[in-house]
């Protein structure tokens, strides 16, 4: 129910007991009123638009300060990352950019509302692993996932849930040179590759999970 037709319930709801009771307000609708609890049933309508009133009471001026601030958020993330995946009410995200460690690929995807890609199940993997194919000039892409705290247990480094879907390269893990975190590489079928979690190549990206935003 739109907040239109709220105000318009409110002013009916309003002027009910005059409607049900007349001007001479005759004792069987006197002691019916209690029962009725229309000042109840709207103040808790006047609660329900209230909580409604989110952008809709906002004036002009306010309007166009968050369509402004919408378009800036656009802007900067169409200069950071590739266009965007929507999957299940989700929208992820490939950098166009590297990143100096896991933990600051993951500051950037909280920044924008979300954390580093989790694969919760095989649909969610493949989608991802097809999103990664997708997208050009990419081939390492660093997704949330860690066996930091014991070699060869991986777990999301938001939750520590152990990760439900382990799908490997050839060869990986190998731990080689010490590689805790978790990535897809499209050179070796888009499957998970256990890295460094520090800066090691100018050709890495990470890809962030972010909410939808309509
Ligand atoms: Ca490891
Ligand atoms: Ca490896």
């Amino acid at each position: 129910m739109n907040s239109v037709w709220i105000s318009r319930l409110l002013v009916f709801m309003s002027a009910l007991p005059r409607v049900l009771c007349g001007a001479d307000s005759n004792s069987l609708c006197k002691s019916n009123r209690p029962e009725l609890d229309l000042q109840s049933v709207i103040d808790n309508l006047i609660q329900q638009q209230r909580k409604l009133c989110t952008y809709q009471c906002l004036t002009n001026e306010e309007k166009n300060s968050v369509k402004a601030l919408k378009n800036q958020v656009e802007n900067v993330t169409n200069l950071l990352f590739h266009p965007p995946l929507i999957y299940n009410n989700k929208k992820y995200v490939i950098s166009k950019v590297t990143y100096q460690s896991s933990d600051e690929a993951m500051t950037y995807c909280t920044a924008f509302g979300g954390y580093l890609a989790e694969v919760d199940d095989k649909n969610e993997y493949a989608a991802l692993q097809k999103f990664v194919v997708s997208t050009p000039g990419v081939d390492m892409v660093l997704i949330a996932g860690t066996d930091a705290s014991k070699e060869g247990t991986w777990k999301f480094q938001r939750t520590l849930a152990p990760m439900p879907v382990l799908d490997w390269c050839a060869g990986q893990p190998d731990d080689r040179n010490v590689e805790d975190c978790m990535t897809l590489w499209k050179s070796y079928g888009t499957k998970m590759n256990d890295i460094g979690c520090d800066f090691r190549s100018a050709d890495y990206r990470f890809m962030c999970e972010l909410p939808k935003v309509n």
